[in-house]
């Protein structure tokens, strides 16, 4: 059929945030608003021409009829072959392996992550280069400078293509291959991890559940733990993804994933607990009547990587996001090797894992991942830690225990402020911001500050610049407090303070978090006039 030339208009809110672009369904449907932001990327990325495309999201409402219009618009702006998985279905880690193993130019992952589905919920739209990583700031802003002065998109009037039906179908010249979106993800994981081990240990009764949350990861979950590692049905509650999550709010924390909760600390509890988010990139790790948390997780996987397969020939180095505790500095300094703190967002990890600089990346907010793919990965996590407890014989517990014992503790919380007036919030770290300069060497609730800035990053492999990514306040004893906005929401702003403690006492690591915490929440409070400037007395979630 014939190219339509469309002409447009630009919007002006298709800049991309924390991790592409992320607004409300009702926005993304309004006309022209999703071809203009997908006719940016095709124009803002050179080399399309007879390319591969990976296609393919987290299966929330409007999922499938986005594809089809990026189909569409792909076959109009000369790719070659695109494939999409089954059903629409991808996760972002699943898109990311695709997208390396088959050479692609790129990928498109429809997804909004965490944040609620359905008719009234969040969508979104995320560009991956060659990589397979989320494309870098260079990309993302050159996609936003093209949709400030688009005039027209490219489609064709094609009928739809049938995403249940695996196997080859065409869009005018362009072939469209329907892919089992689990294939290539699964063959990964067995190349790293010791399933036999896993497998043993399954039948010798170790028991676990995971909680996909009704989203992308449950046919992942379901193929790999159920099928190829033998864990008894039933082992993946919530398995069958819905366009609205059924609900519910598919973010793997001890507030959202409350079915999960309530198994692992109730009575007769699994030895292990996990979930996975949206689109498949988070996790929470759970150990019976333990809470692991993500800063210690990626601390505990370091630590034991080279009893995994694919870890074997050991880590190279390893990076985290700058509020993410410093539990993994602690084991990089035990094992010698280089560990790098980067802004907040799994695009600045690419550079150091492509250049071979860090193995194992992290981030606080439950995202984990390594160089197998350049996204981090919810599943990953979840079988690595299983590979651990298979070969080591320790309980999930255990193997945070013992990294308490070699390294000491961090008490490490994150607490919160969602749906502040924009201008509030921004108020808030501006009059922050203004303060730094006077703060070294003050004393706050008890305790002398060391440093107090406004994080900046420079690439270490590329020298590309990232300023204003976080205020931080660090104190004498190792204390820290770290306060940023959030990059991905769709209504108002969000506050995250970021408050951590190191423990070295061994008779002192078992105290309640949020007590252990009290006085530097206090602090963070008092430093920022939190109270006093979003009118909030507590903050609506705590991690
Ligand atoms: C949040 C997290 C960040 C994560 C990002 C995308 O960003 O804090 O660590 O990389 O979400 O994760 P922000 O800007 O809201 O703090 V996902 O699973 O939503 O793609
Ligand atoms: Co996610």
């Amino acid at each position: 059929s014939a190219i339509r030339v469309v002409p447009t208009t630009p919007f002006d809110d298709q800049k991309p945030g924390t991790s592409g672009l992320r607004k409300k369904v009702t926005t993304i449907r309004r006309p022209h608003y999703l071809e203009n932001f997908v006719q940016a990327i095709f124009d803002a990325v050179p080399g399309r021409q007879g390319a591969t495309l990976v296609l393919g999201g987290d299966g929330r409402f409007h999922n499938t009829g986005a594809i089809q219009t990026i189909l569409r618009m792909a076959a109009a702006n000369g790719i070659a072959r695109v494939l999409v998985g089954r059903d629409g279905l991808l996760s972002t880690p699943g898109a990311s392996c695709v997208i390396r193993e088959h050479k692609a130019w790129g990928g498109i992952i429809l997804s909004a992550s965490h944040n609620p589905g359905g008719p009234d919920g969040d969508f979104g739209i995320k560009f991956n280069p060659a990589n397979g990583g989320p494309a870098p700031e260079r990309i993302t802003d050159a996609i936003y400078a093209r949709t400030r002065e688009i005039g027209e998109y490219c489609i064709l009037d094609t009928p739809e293509v049938d995403l249940s039906a695996l196997g080859t179908h065409h869009v005018d010249d362009m072939v469209v291959e329907v892919i089992d979106p689990v294939a290539d993800y699964a063959a990964l994981m067995e190349r790293l991890f010791d399933f036999d081990a896993i497998r043993a240990l399954f039948r010798g009764g170790f028991r676990m559940c995971f909680d996909a949350m009704h989203a992308v990861t449950g046919p992942y979950a379901t193929e790999i733990l159920e099928r190829r590692l033998g864990a008894p049905a039933g082992t993946v509650i919530n398995g069958v993804p819905l366009d609205d999550f059924g609900g519910g709010h598919p973010d793997p924390n001890l507030v959202h994933a409350h079915d999960l909760v309530a198994a692992l600390f109730g009575d007769d509890a699994p030895d292990m607990g996990a979930a996975s988010d949206g689109d498949g990139d988070r996790n929470m790790i759970l150990g019976r009547r333990f809470y692991v948390t993500p800063s210690d997780s990626l601390a505990v996987l370091t630590l034991n990587a080279t009893q995994a397969p694919g870890y074997a020939r050991g880590v190279a180095g390893v990076a985290r996001s700058m509020p993410t505790s410093r539990a993994v500095d602690r084991v990089a300094a035990q094992l010698g090797i280089d560990c790098y703190e980067t802004p907040t967002g799994w695009k600045f990890f690419g550079t150091l894992l492509d250049a071979g600089k860090a193995t194992l990346c992290g981030e606080e907010s439950f995202g984990t991942g390594s160089d197998h793919v350049r996204e981090k990965d919810g599943l990953w996590a979840v079988l690595f830690w299983l590979n651990l407890v298979a070969v080591t014989g320790r309980s999930v517990e255990d193997l945070v225990r013992d990294m308490w014992r070699q390294v000491g503790r961090i008490y490490y919380t994150r607490h919160d402020y969602e749906g502040i007036e924009t201008p509030r919030a921004e108020r808030l770290m501006a009059d922050l911001r203004a303060c730094l300069p006077d703060l070294f060497g003050t004393t706050q609730g008890g305790r002398l500050v060391m440093l107090a800035d406004d994080f900046g990053y420079t690439d270490p492999v590329d020298g590309s610049t990232a300023g204003k990514q976080g205020v931080r306040v660090l104190f004498e004893d190792g204390s820290r407090i770290v306060y940023r906005l959030s990059g991905t929401g769709t209504e108002g702003a969000t506050l995250r303070v970021y408050i951590e403690r190191p423990e070295d006492d061994p008779a002192r690591q078992d105290v309640d978090t949020q007590a252990a915490l009290a006085d530097l929440i206090a602090t963070a409070d008092a430093l920022a006039g939190i109270q006093a400037h979003t009118g909030r007395s507590g903050p609506t979630v705590i991690t």
